[in-house]
C-alpha cells in the first residue's frame, strides 16, 4: 500500500492511503425503484377508476402503462418520464418479496406534488397531503406492512393536482446489514483513522472495528447514534491491529447506494 502524508495533517505516515472506490454491494435494494435510479413502467390511468382501484386483483386491462416519473416537467425537481397534467392519477405497480426480504425494514421513497395516497395489497400504507418538493423517506404504516408477503405485491399510488407544479413518483426501498474489511497485511500500531463516505453531506452510522487476528474483534468507535455529518470521518485510539471492519446498520437507507471512498488508517495522533 502506498504511503503517504496529507497536506494539513502533520508528518504522519498513512499507513494505508488510499483504497479507491469501494462501493457496498448490497446496502440496500430498491424493491420498486424511483426515476432517481430506474424509471420503471407503472399501469395508469387518469380517469376515475371507480371503488376498489387499489385492491390487489383489480383488473387494470384499459389502464395505459409509462414510465415513472409522472408530472409536469416544469416541476422543480422532478424527473418526469410520462406526462401528467390532469388533476387525478392512479397507479399500480406489482413487484416481488423473497421471504428473506419480507423481513428486512422497508420504506416508501416519494416525491409528491400534491397530495398522496399508497396502498400495499390494498391497505393504506401512507397519506400525505400537499407537495414535498423532494424525494423523502416515508414510513409504512403497521397495517400495510403486515398486509405483505413473500411472492406477488401490490403498490398502488393516488396523486392528486391542485395548483402549481404536478409530480408524483412513489418508490419501495429495503435496507440490509453490510460490512467492509481491510487487511493492513501485518499488525501495526494505529493510532487513529479516517472513512471518507460517498455521500460526504448525510450521516452515515457505522461501527468500526479492530482486530489483531482476524477473529477477535473490538470496538474501534461507534457511531449509529451521530446527530452531525463530517467529512471525511475520524476516529482516535491506539490499538495494535491488522485488521479494520466498517459495520452498517440496517436502519439506513439512501436512494443512492451509500459507499466507501476511502478508509485510511494512521500511525501518528
Ligand atoms: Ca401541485
Amino acid at each position: 500500500m502506498a504511503s503517504a502524508s496529507l497536506p494539513g495533517y502533520g508528518p504522519e505516515k498513512a499507513l494505508d492511503e488510499c483504497f479507491g472506490t469501494r462501493w457496498i454491494a448490497g446496502w440496500g435494494k430498491n424493491v420498486v425503484p424511483t426515476a432517481e435510479t430506474t424509471p420503471i413502467n407503472w399501469q395508469w390511468t387518469t380517469n376515475e377508476p371507480g371503488a376498489d382501484w387499489q385492491k390487489e386483483n383489480f383488473a387494470t386491462a384499459n389502464w395505459e402503462g409509462g414510465p415513472s416519473g409522472f408530472g409536469r416537467s416544469d416541476t422543480p425537481n422532478a424527473i418526469v418520464h410520462t406526462a401528467w397534467t390532469t388533476s387525478d392519477i392512479w397507479m399500480r405497480k406489482e413487484f416481488d418479496l423473497s421471504a428473506e426480504e419480507l423481513q428486512r425494514p422497508l420504506q416508501l421513497r416519494m416525491f409528491h406534488d400534491d397530495d398522496a395516497e399508497i396502498y400495499l395489497n390494498g391497505v393504506r400504507a401512507a397519506q400525505r397531503g400537499g407537495y414535498n418538493q423532494a424525494y423523502e423517506q416515508v414510513e409504512i404504516s403497521a397495517e400495510a406492512k403486515a398486509a405483505l408477503r413473500a411472492g406477488k405485491n401490490c403498490l398502488a399510488v393516488h396523486g392528486k393536482q391542485t395548483g402549481g407544479g404536478q409530480f408524483i413518483d412513489v418508490g419501495l426501498t429495503m435496507s440490509v446489514p453490510a460490512w467492509w474489511q481491510v487487511d493492513l497485511g501485518e499488525v501495526k500500531s494505529v493510532q487513529r483513522t479516517e472513512i471518507s463516505f460517498n455521500l460526504p453531506t448525510e450521516i452515515t452510522p457505522y461501527v468500526l472495528e479492530w482486530s489483531a487476528d482476524g477473529a477477535k474483534w473490538e470496538v474501534y468507535a461507534n457511531h449509529l447514534n451521530d446527530t452531525v455529518y463530517e467529512s471525511p470521518k475520524g476516529d482516535h485510539l491506539p490499538v495494535q491491529a491488522r485488521y479494520f471492519r466498517i459495520n452498517f446498520p440496517e436502519s439506513v437507507n439512501h436512494a443512492v447506494p451509500t459507499g466507501i471512498w476511502e478508509f485510511k488508517a494512521y500511525n501518528a495522533p
